[in-house]
């Protein structure tokens, strides 16, 4: 069923709200995502830049991927997607769980962020584990380094490796407890993120899904939407 009036007054009537966003909220932002048509997996091989032996084998070209993004990342601003989650969390017990790592969501306003892959803005010493925010678009020194001389890498989950401590635990008991689940901008492939979506569902959640293309769990939605975050949010919430 695609009926925005019904999801509307899910949202309305929901004690509880999760979403799951992805990288389509930040389309509009002109970030680009990673499977969709001008996608950077098309340009990129995710093997080559974001795994841990990728970086082991050839740091400074997974930093200049990196520093590639961040500065395009740095000339862009939240939509009204990520501004109408911000708005949903004024007025409601509202879990945010986002795969993405462009800090849009918190420039949006929005406080209770579970960020399960990490922050494109935050670095970790690969020596001594140290972790601290850096917003310089161009970095005193390349590849940047930690205080303690050892070479920092970006705050980011890359494929095979764990998530943070605890935030896909906090991630999961949201889902479990959501009335609502929205489903924003993913195409759902990564785990254990997309596993949130049939958690939601055996709970008990209505799950809602805003995409403007199909996803493997368009069939098993509650309410699939088909259009754009900065469209339809605004208007859902
Ligand atoms: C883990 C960091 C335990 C980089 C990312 C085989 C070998 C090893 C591992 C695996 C394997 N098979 C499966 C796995 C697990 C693997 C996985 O799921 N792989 C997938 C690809 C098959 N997962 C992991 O490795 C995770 N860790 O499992 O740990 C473990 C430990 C050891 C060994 C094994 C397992 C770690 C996952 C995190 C990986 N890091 N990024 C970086 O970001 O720099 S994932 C990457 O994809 C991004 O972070 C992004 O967040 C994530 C999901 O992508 P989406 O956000 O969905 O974006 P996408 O482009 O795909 O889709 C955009 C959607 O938006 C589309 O549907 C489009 O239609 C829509 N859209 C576009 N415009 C709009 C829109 N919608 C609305 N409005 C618009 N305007
Ligand atoms: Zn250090």
């Amino acid at each position: 069923m695609s009926d925005l009036k019904t999801a509307r007054e899910w949202i309305r009537s929901a004690r509880r709200v999760a979403a799951l966003t992805g990288a389509g909220i930040s389309a509009e932002s002109g970030i680009p995502t990673f499977r969709g048509s001008g996608g950077l997996w098309k340009q990129f091989r995710a093997e080559d830049l974001a795994t841990a032996a990728a970086f082991a084998r050839d740091p400074l070209t997974v930093w200049e991927w990196y520093q590639w993004r961040r500065e395009l990342i740095a000339q862009c601003t939240p939509n009204a997607g990520h501004l109408a989650l911000a708005e949903l969390e004024a007025t409601t017990h509202f879990t945010l769980i986002t795969q993405n790592v462009d800090g849009l969501h918190d420039l949006a306003g929005s406080r209770n962020i579970l960020k399960l892959h990490g922050d494109i803005w935050r670095l970790r010493c690969t020596t001594c584990l140290a972790e601290w925010t850096d917003r310089s678009v161009r970095f005193a020194q390349f590849p940047p380094q930690c205080t303690c001389g050892g070479l920092a890498r970006p705050a980011i989950v890359w494929f095979g490796e764990n998530l943070p401590d605890g935030i896909f635990e906090e991630a999961g008991h949201a889902a479990k407890t959501a009335d609502v689940f929205l489903v924003i901008g993913t195409s759902a492939q990564v785990y254990p993120a997309a596993g949130l979506i049939p958690e939601a569902k055996a709970s008990g959640a209505k799950i809602i899904e805003i995409n403007i293309e199909k996803t493997p769990f368009t069939s098993l939605v509650d309410c699939a939407l088909t259009g754009s975050a900065g469209e339809l949010l605004p208007r859902l919430i």
